[in-house]
């Protein structure tokens, strides 16, 4: 058994920011089979304690190619709907979903939209009180290309409605792109959140709530964040303790790279205060030289607290994942790195899930260039279980972009899951539950 600890590092804010540790944790790992991941002294394979118990298990196989998976859990009736970008001969890109049994059963698949043209860019999320899901996704409008918007379409549980079809969220004359959803249960209304693309401007973050109830918006779409440099890969979560969001993306600075920027909104989407010092509207969540790009960011409601995960080159040439803790204020807590290797980890997703946990699953290189989706748990107290495994490699056969949500006992990760050779993909998933120990009543 070889004890891995990943070194400490000390990295100082951007200015107007308070320097902050980061944390090192130790990271247990075992030699065997799973040895292939980049690693100059330690073979890796799952650690002991993490919740993989179930097998990994097919979502969606078809010859052509599926992508970009996300994933909606349902409360009511304990399932999860998976929703993924799939790309048809002819260069035809469709919405699919699939519902997924909380024991892994593969249920109905269907596809989402109910217009022609191409689909892009899915997210998804779920309304206990109606128990249906809102599917948002960018729409080629005309269908050449030269006028993406932001569709959505409620799906009611058990699958799409004919009296429920798509309607447009945002009709700009510009692209639209990567539009994410939350839904606020105070609010009764979801959040829409996406980046506008324009020639005359840099791009720009818009927003627009929308009811949940179907009939419509209680406001026009607004402005999030503008400026003069772009700004992309928007995420947003949900603090039902307050009735409040997070919204956060990345800006392509000067000088300084890629940074993570943030701002709390009220349910009524109203800017308020956040970051340290505290400010109202946006401010700096990863403001480093370094590449800080791609953020995804959880609520953990009962903790009152937000985690925001993000890739980082750490101007070093190789990618990690870090991530930071935000109080329910949006005040800047600690930073820790969530995993790293001499390899490159991409693509965080992240959720608070079954226990008010975050997990964290990111895409991670192996010495033969392929990429496996790990795991990682984190409490809001800030402690950390061992990184593990939750789907390696085959050869020339990558696992990417994973996706997590959690249920009420268990979480489920998807991914693109590379057909041998890479000429196409599927979408794979596995289920991890907690194990709980119960005492053996004897009689
Ligand atoms: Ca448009
Ligand atoms: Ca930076
Ligand atoms: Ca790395
Ligand atoms: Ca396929």
């Amino acid at each position: 058994m070889f004890i891995k600890k990943l070194s400490c590092v000390l990295i100082i804010l951007a200015a107007g920011v308070a320097p902050f540790l980061v944390a090192a944790p130790t990271v247990t790992a075992n030699a065997g089979m799973f040895a292939d991941r980049v690693e100059a002294s330690a073979l890796l394979q799952p650690a002991a304690s993490p919740p993989v118990s179930d097998p990994i298990f097919p979502i969606f196989v078809n010859p052509s190619y599926e992508y970009s998976p996300v994933i909606a859990y349902n409360s009511v009736h304990n399932e999860y709907l998976v929703v993924w970008e799939s790309v048809l001969p002819g260069n035809v890109h469709k919405i699919y979903a699939r519902r997924i049994a909380s024991d892994g059963r593969q249920l109905i698949s269907f596809t989402v939209s109910s217009n022609a043209n191409n689909q892009m860019n899915p997210s998804v999320a779920y309304d206990p009180t109606h128990d249906r899901y809102l599917v948002v996704f960018v729409y080629d409008l005309n269908g050449d290309a030269s006028n993406w918007d932001v569709h959505g379409r409620f799906i009611p549980w058990s699958g799409p409605s004919a009296s429920l079809l798509d309607f447009s969220i945002c009709n700009f004359s510009s692209n639209q792109g990567h539009p994410v959803t939350v839904f606020a249960s105070t609010q009764q209304e979801f959040l829409v959140v996406w980046v506008n693309f324009q020639t005359s401007v840099a791009s720009y973050i818009s927003a627009r709530r929308v009811w949940a109830d179907g009939s419509g918006f209680p406001y026009s779409p607004f402005v999030v964040s503008s400026g003069t440099e772009n700004r992309d890969y928007p995420d947003v979560a949900y603090n039902p303790s307050r009735n409040e969001y997070l919204v956060v993306w990345d800006v392509v600075k000067t000088g300084s790279a890629v940074d993570i920027y943030g701002i709390r909104l009220s349910g009524e989407g109203t800017p308020l205060t956040g970051g340290t010092p505290s400010v109202t509207g946006e401010f700096s969540i990863a403001g480093w030289s370094a590449i800080e790009e791609k953020p995804a960011v959880a609520a953990c409601a009962q903790a009152d607290q937000f985690l925001v995960a993000w890739q980082s080159d750490q101007s070093k040439g190789d990618y990690a994942i870090y991530a930071r803790y935000l109080s329910g204020t949006a005040a800047l807590g600690n930073v820790y790195q969530i995993v790293d290797t001499t390899s490159d980890q991409f693509n965080a997703d992240m959720t608070c899930g079954p226990g008010g946990r975050y997990l964290v699953v990111w895409q991670d290189e192996y010495t033969t260039g392929e990429f496996g989706v790990w795991g990682r748990l984190a409490s809001p107290s800030e402690s950390f279980d061992d990184e593990f495994l939750i789907c390696g490699p085959h050869q020339n056969a990558d696992r990417e972009y994973p996706a997590v949500n959690g249920g009420s006992i268990s979480y489920l990760v998807a991914w693109e899951h590379d057909i041998d050779g890479g000429a196409s993909a599927d979408i794979y998933g596995r289920l991890l539950r907690h194990t709980i120990y119960m005492p053996l009543i004897r009689r």
